[in-house]
């Protein structure tokens, strides 16, 4: 719905579209805009199901970051835009463009190449400085520890490295009509042996995990909420209605709250990274507190610190 969203301003963006959520509404003035606490991220290259190239990447890495330090967005919906203008086909992401990975693994083209040229051609464009860099996975790292909810709205083909993305979502919508799900990185000889196999385990079950990366077979909406791997299933149109009520509904939340239960529900599988990123919101919060203060200002006015007001037990 074009009119729930307004483009961010300050990004020149080719592979993914970033907009704000806003309410529109006639006010005594005319036309009253309010922006809600939700953003759009999509990937924008419809006639390839939404492959990522490097650029795409670097783009959606840009957003995601600038979504994450925007102090009144709660949530971000990563989606894919469509429908393809070739055939009409839906997509979240297929994953890693395979016209572009190549032997150094995925090859950065400068900007403004040309990516239908031959390949002879597109090896000399190479930036030696960022080729072969699989950065999709600082992606899903950045989605992973952001402090704010990011929902998968899962309108199309989520294949390869877009079904990993929308596994480290935290939440999952798929679209009843078009979304398919297939993991097909063992096809192509790739493998996610991070999160979107790990994680997928976690969401699926250890069995059903293996036969989606080792059968590589196509499954529904209704497989994946069958099986866990998606919150709920809603009809094309409704999709993004749904997204922006899930939206909704966190903003009347505790951003603390969930900001803490995030980081918790991901503790245990991040290992001492997850620690830390918990941690570091604990010591956050901590330093709130009168007794860090004292602490803190004992130092500064070069006296010993009097933790007696803080005892050991409550
Ligand atoms: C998605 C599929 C099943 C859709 O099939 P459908 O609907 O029949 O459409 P097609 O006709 O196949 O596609 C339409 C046009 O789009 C092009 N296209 C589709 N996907 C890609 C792609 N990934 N790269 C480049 N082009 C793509 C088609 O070629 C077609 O264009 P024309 O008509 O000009 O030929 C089907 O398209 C499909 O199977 N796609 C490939 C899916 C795939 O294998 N993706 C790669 C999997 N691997 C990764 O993603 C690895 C990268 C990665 O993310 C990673 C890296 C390191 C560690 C972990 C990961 C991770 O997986 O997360």
């Amino acid at each position: 719905d074009p009119d729930a969203w307004r483009a961010v301003d300050g990004f020149d963006l080719q592979d993914v579209t970033y907009h704000r959520g806003v309410e529109r509404g006639t006010g005594a003035r005319g036309t009253d805009e309010r922006d809600l606490p939700v953003v759009r991220i999509a990937f924008d290259r419809p006639e390839v199901r939404n492959a990522f190239r490097p650029q795409t990447v670097d783009e959606l890495y840009r957003a995601l970051d600038h979504a994450r330090m925007t102090p009144d967005v709660g949530t971000v919906i990563l989606t894919g835009n469509g429908p393809s203008p070739r055939d009409g086909g839906w997509a979240f992401s297929s994953g890693g463009d395979q016209r572009i990975r190549g032997r150094d693994g995925y090859r950065y083209e400068a900007p403004g190449s040309d990516d239908q040229a031959p390949a002879a051609q597109r090896r000399e464009q190479i930036d030696p400085a960022r080729a072969g860099r699989l950065h999709i996975l600082e992606v899903q790292r950045l989605i992973r520890t952001m402090p704010k909810v990011v929902i998968a709205a899962v309108d199309g083909w989520a294949a390869g490295g877009g079904h990993s993305l929308h596994v480290v979502c935290d939440l999952s919508i798929a679209c009843r009509e078009h979304a398919r799900f297939m993991q097909t990185d063992a096809n192509v000889g790739s493998f996610d042996a991070g999160y979107g196999s790990a994680l997928l385990a976690r969401q699926v079950g250890d069995k059903r995990a293996r036969e989606i990366f080792f059968l590589a077979r196509e499954y529904s909406a209704e497989d994946a909420m069958r099986w866990g791997a998606v919150n709920e299933v809603a009809d094309h149109s409704d999709i993004e209605r749904l997204a922006l009520e899930y939206a909704r509904i966190i903003a009347t939340k505790s951003p603390q709250a969930i900001r803490m239960l995030k980081f918790a529900f991901n503790l245990a599988d991040d290992g001492m990274a997850g620690q830390q990123v918990f941690a570091g919101e604990a010591t956050r919060l901590a330093y709130m507190t009168d007794e860090a203060v004292e602490g803190r200002d004992a130092f500064v006015e070069r006296r010993e610190p009097d933790w007696s007001g803080y005892p050991y037990y409550f």
